[in-house]
C-alpha cells in the first residue's frame, strides 16, 4: 500500500486534467455471487485503487475539480458493528476522510440522491458506461431529472466521456512507486516460474505447478495470481487461454507456463516453456530457437518512438521466416504475410500494456495509428508459436509444439528495461532450471 500522499498526488493530476468545467465518478464493480450465498473474492476496480487505495466494495468516488469545497467525494459503507463482525473492518465516513482524502464522505445508500447535486452544471461527465447496469441505469436517471431542472438552476452535462481520455493516460504512464511494485511482482513471479521448472517431470501433474506458482505468490507477500495461471503441457501449450490445468505431464512433453503475482495491485505476466525432462528434442529446440531469437530481437526494440505495431510486425516477419524455413508454410515470406497464413500458427498480438490489470488500460492509438512508445509505459512482449496436434499439412515432428516466451519491458528515456530479465530463457538457462 502506497503512501497516502501518492494517491493525494494522482488525484491532483487527475483534477487537473479534467479542468474545471468537468467531473467523474469512478466507481467500484458490483461483488459477484460465485453460488448460494457466497461470493466471489472481491477485487477492487483498478481505477478507484489508482486514485484512493480504497479496497472496500461499494465504494464511489465523485471528482469536481471546478467544486469551491468537496472536491473529492467519496460513497462508501458506513461503520456497522454487526456487519463488520463477519465481513471484517470498514474505513467508514471518517475513515474515507482520514485516511483516503475524501474532502466529504456520504453513505454509499445516499448515492442516488445526491449525485444530482454533484454532477450538475459542467460540460462533462467522465464515466466508464457500459460496465455495471445498474449503475449506468443511476447515472441515465440522474441526467434525465437533471434535463427537467435547468430553470432551475441545475442543468445536466452535455457529454459524457470515457476515463480512457484523461483517467487511463495516467495510469498508462507509470512513475517510480508503479515501477517499483512492478518489479518486486516480476521478481515474485520469476521465483515462482523457478519452482515450477524445478518441480516439474513427466508424471506430475498440470495442477501441481499450477499450485506451486500460486503458493509462491502468496508466500512471498503478493495478493495471488493476477489472471488465471496457465500451465500447459503438451498439445495444452498450443491452446492459448487453457487454465484447466488438469493433465499429467508426459515424458518429452514442454510445459507452458503463462503466470503473474499481483503485488500491491500491480501484475506481473511472464510466460516460459521448457521441456518436463529438462532437455529439448531437436524439433522442440528448432522451434524454441526461432520464437526466442524473434523475442530477443523484439524487446532490443522497445525505446521511446517505437510502436507496439512495429514490434509486432518484426516479429509476425521473423516467425514466417522460420514457419517458411521449418516447413510449416510454403511460399515467400511476404506472400504468407500478405495473405495472413501465419496467424494459423501465430494469432495473437505481440504486446500489451501491463500495470494494475494484466491488460492495463491506455489507448493503443492516436489518430488511427500506433502511438510512439514514452518512458513510463510497460509492455509485454510475448511472441509465439503453436503447430496444434491436428493442423493439416505439417511435418510430424512439430505437431503438437506450443511455445511463448513473455517479458515485462518498461519504456525508459535511454531504450528500455526488461523487469523480468532474471527469469531464465536462454536454452542452457532453461535446461538448467529444469533439471
Ligand atoms: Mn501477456
Amino acid at each position: 500500500m502506497f503512501d497516502p500522499a501518492v494517491f493525494a498526488s494522482r488525484r491532483e493530476a487527475y483534477l487537473k486534467a479534467l479542468g474545471p468545467d468537468a467531473v467523474a465518478i469512478v466507481r467500484s464493480l458490483p461483488e459477484r455471487l460465485r453460488n448460494g450465498d457466497a461470493y466471489h473474492p472481491f477485487r477492487q476496480h483498478s481505477d478507484v485503487l489508482y486514485l484512493t487505495g480504497f479496497v472496500e466494495p461499494d465504494a464511489t468516488l465523485v471528482l469536481r475539480p471546478g467544486a469551491e469545497t468537496e472536491k473529492v467525494v467519496m460513497f462508501v459503507r458506513p461503520r456497522d458493528p454487526e456487519m463488520e463482525t463477519w465481513d471484517g473492518k470498514r474505513a467508514g465516513l471518517e475513515g474515507a476522510k482520514e485516511r483516503y482524502g475524501a474532502d466529504a464522505a456520504y453513505p454509499a445508500a445516499e448515492l442516488r440522491t445526491r449525485l444530482g447535486d454533484l454532477i450538475c452544471n459542467v460540460d462533462e461527465l467522465h464515466y466508464a458506461l457500459g460496465l455495471d447496469d445498474d449503475m449506468d441505469l443511476m447515472v441515465a436517471a440522474t441526467l434525465a431529472r437533471l434535463r427537467k431542472t435547468e430553470k432551475k438552476g441545475k442543468r445536466p452535462p452535455r457529454a459524457v466521456v470515457d476515463p480512457r481520455v484523461h483517467l487511463h493516460e495516467l495510469r498508462l504512464h507509470k512513475r517510480p512507486e508503479e515501477l517499483r511494485a512492478l518489479a518486486t511482482a516480476s521478481k515474485i513471479t520469476t521465483e515462482a516460474h523457478l519452482a515450477a521448472m524445478h518441480a516439474g517431470r513427466p508424471g506430475a501433474f498440470e495442477h501441481e505447478l499450477e499450485a506451486v506458482i500460486n503458493y509462491t505468490f502468496r508466500r512471498r507477500g503478493g495478493a495471488g495470481p493476477g489472471y488465471a495461471t496457465i500451465v500447459g503441457a503438451g498439445e495444452n501449450a498450443t491452446i492459448l487461454h487453457y487454465i484447466a490445468n488438469s493433465c499429467a505431464i508426459a515424458d518429452g512433453d514442454l510445459v507452458l507456463v503463462d503466470a503473474g503475482c499481483e503485488y500491491d495491485h500491480y501484475t506481473a505476466d511472464i510466460t516460459r516453456t521448457w521441456p518436463a525432462s529438462g532437455t529439448f528434442t531437436p524439433a522442440q529446440r528448432d522451434v524454441y530457437d526461432l520464437v526466442l531469437d524473434t523475442q530477443k530481437t523484439a524487446v532490443a526494440l522497445a525505446r521511446p518512438g517505437a510502436t507496439i505495431d512495429e514490434i509486432h510486425d518484426h516479429c509476425v516477419r521473423r516467425l514466417t521466416e522460420g514457419m517458411i524455413r521449418l516447413g510449416l508454410l510454403a511460399g515467400t515470406v511476404d506472400d504468407r504475410i500478405a495473405d495472413a497464413a501465419y496467424k494459423k500458427f501465430y494469432m495473437h498480438g505481440t504486446s500489451h500494456w501491463l500495470g494494475l490489470d494484466v491488460h492495463d488500460v491506455g489507448a493503443y492509438t492516436r489518430g488511427g495509428v500506433a502511438r510512439p512508445l514514452e518512458p513510463g509505459m510497460v509492455i509485454t512482449v510475448e511472441p509465439g508459436l503453436y503447430v496444434p496436434a491436428d493442423a493439416e499439412g505439417v511435418p510430424d515432428r512439430l505437431r503438437g509444439i506450443g511455445i511463448r516466451i513473455e517479458d515485462d519491458v518498461v519504456i525508459t528515456t535511454g531504450g528500455h528495461e526488461v523487469l523480468t530479465a532474471s527469469c531464465p530463457k536462454e536454452v542452457d538457462d532453461v535446461e538448467r532450471a529444469c533439471r
